[in-house]
Parts: C-alpha cells; structure tokens; sequence
C-alpha cells in the first residue's frame, strides 16, 4: 500500500494518525507530494482523477479516497490487531462520526481560508465570504465547548479528527485565537496533543 501525503495537509495527517494508532504504519510506503488546487502535479490525478491527498493505492492498482474512508478502511485492516480501535461498534458509531464531520468542516474552513489567500488576488476577495467560513470554525468550536463531555469519553476517530482540527488553527490560524472563549476545548486539546500520534505528525511546511 502507498499513501500520498504532505506534512501540512490536515486530512493527509488523519491517515498518518489512523496507521500510527492502529500499528500499521510500516506496512505501508509514505510518499510525499506537494500539490494545491491548481497545481495537484501528474502523481496524484494519476490515481485520484479529483488530485487530492491524502489518497491511499492499494497493491490491485485500485484506491482509496478522502480521509473519512481512508480511516474506516485503516481500521477495517486492523481488525483482531493490537492498536486501537478507530471507529466504536453499535450506537456510539454515530456520535464519533458526527465529531468526525464537525472537525472535517472546520478543517474545510479553514483550508479554503488559506486559499483564498495564496490563491485570489487580494482585490478579488470577498470579505463577506471569509467571514461566513470564520463563522462556521466559530460555531463548531462553541457547539464542541458546550459539548465538551462527548470528547472527554473516549479516544475514536471522531476525537482524534477534533485534535487535529484545534491543531490546525494552531498551525495556520493563530490570529483567530481560539482558546480564549473556548476553555474546556483548550484544556482537553492541551491533554490530548501530547499523544504520540499527534506528536509525530505536527504539521510543518
Ligand atoms: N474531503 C477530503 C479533502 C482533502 C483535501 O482537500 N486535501 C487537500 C490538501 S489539505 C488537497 O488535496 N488539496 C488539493 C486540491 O484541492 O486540489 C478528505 O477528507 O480527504
């Protein structure tokens, strides 16, 4: 198996998490790509006709695309393993993909945020628009504040995703100051960043 990734995308650092934490990570090849939006090079559309990381190729030739599946497939691997396990069974499934796709959007968020500014001319810029996806990080951080007990629970794909996504705003959005209204996230993210997972996928140019 061969992953395409690159050290700052966060939906690439789901997949590296996902292996860490399930003990697979030598079984597969890591290859790194520098690609964009408009520049996503001849490797990756070669595989994934969208040209997005992180894309996992399986040894039939066939891949795996987007994170989410990604992870559930990692996981699906694992299966009798000794990591842990990403993705819980029965009911609790819902409430870990439903952090899941919170932390997904703030990642959607702020990934757009930093194209608008490598990618738009700054005279084309909407101000109205990037206030909206600040917005939307915004209410999802406050949703995960008074929610705070569902992270505390247990350590899932769900949380994992979270982690990553406060990450992130450290990493590339450090104006927006995220832990001044959101405490309990902030003393949950403290815990949890030291993980190993965590620790040896930080993000870096
Ligand atoms: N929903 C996808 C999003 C993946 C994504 O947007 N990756 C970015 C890097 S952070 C990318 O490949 N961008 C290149 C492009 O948009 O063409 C996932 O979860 O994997």
């Amino acid at each position: 198996m061969k992953l395409f990734y690159s050290r700052p995308s966060p939906f690439a650092r789901k997949a590296l998490v996902a292996l860490i934490e399930t003990k697979q990570i030598d079984d597969v090849f890591l290859e790194e790509v520098k690609i964009g939006p408009m520049a996503p090079g001849d490797i990756v559309p070669a595989v994934n006709p969208l040209g997005k990381i992180p894309t996992l190729l399986l040894p039939d030739g066939s891949s795996i695309i987007d994170s989410k599946y990604i992870c559930r497939y990692i996981d699906e691997k694992n299966q009798g393993g000794d990591g842990i396990k990403l993705y819980p069974e029965g009911e609790n499934i819902w409430e870990a993909l439903h952090l899941e796709a919170l932390a997904d959007g703030i990642l959607e968020a702020a990934v757009l945020l930093i194209y608008e500014i490598r990618i738009r001319s700054e005279k084309l810029r909407v101000q109205e628009w990037v206030d909206a996806q600040l917005l939307k990080i915004n209410r999802t951080l406050n949703h995960l504040e008074d929610n705070i007990d569902q992270l505390l629970e247990n350590i899932n794909m769900g949380s994992l995703t979270v982690a990553i996504s406060l990450d992130y705003l450290d990493f590339r959005h450090d104006s927006i100051g995220w832990r001044k209204n959101h405490p309990k996230l902030s003393a949950w993210h403290d815990h949890i960043k030291n993980r190993q997972s965590l620790n040896d996928t930080y993000p870096s140019d």
